[in-house]
C-alpha cells in the first residue's frame, strides 16, 4: 500500500483534511497454461502395451497404469496427465512414435486445459 507524497496543493491544515489518495497495487501472478494429455481407445492395441506405455512415459506404477488403461478401454479416452505445453508435446510425440514403431494404432493427443 502506498500514499502519494504530500505536495503544496494538498490542504492538510486542521484535522481530517488530508485528501491524499491511498493506492493499492495488486500483483497478479501469471500461471503458464496447462495441457491435458489423453490416450484414445482402439480395437487393436493390446492392453499390456498400453499399460507399458503408461508406466514408461507417464511414470505410473503398474496398478495405476492398469486402471487408466481400463478407463480408456471402457470410456473411449482418459486424461493420463497434465503438463506444460512443451512437456505435453514431448509425451505425445514419444507415445505416438513408440506405438508406430510397434505397429499399433494407439493414439495420444493433447488439449489445453
Ligand atoms: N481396446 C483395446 C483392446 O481391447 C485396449 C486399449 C486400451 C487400446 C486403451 C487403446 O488407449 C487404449 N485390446
Amino acid at each position: 500500500m502506498s500514499i502519494r507524497p504530500l505536495t503544496m496543493s494538498d490542504k492538510t491544515d486542521g484535522p481530517g483534511n488530508d485528501t491524499r489518495v491511498l493506492t493499492k497495487t495488486k500483483t497478479k501472478t501469471q500461471r503458464p497454461p496447462l495441457y491435458k494429455v489423453m490416450l484414445l481407445n482402439d480395437d487393436y492395441t493390446p492392453m499390456e502395451f498400453v499399460v507399458h506405455v503408461l508406466e514408461r512415459f507417464f511414470g505410473l506404477n503398474h496398478a495405476q497404469a492398469f486402471e487408466i488403461m481400463l478407463t480408456v478401454h471402457k470410456k473411449g479416452l482418459a486424461v493420463v496427465g497434465v503438463f506444460s505445453f512443451e512437456v505435453a508435446e514431448t509425451k505425445v510425440a514419444q507415445v505416438m512414435d513408440f506405438a508406430r514403431r510397434h505397429q499399433h494404432p494407439l493414439q495420444c493427443t493433447m488439449e489445453k486445459e
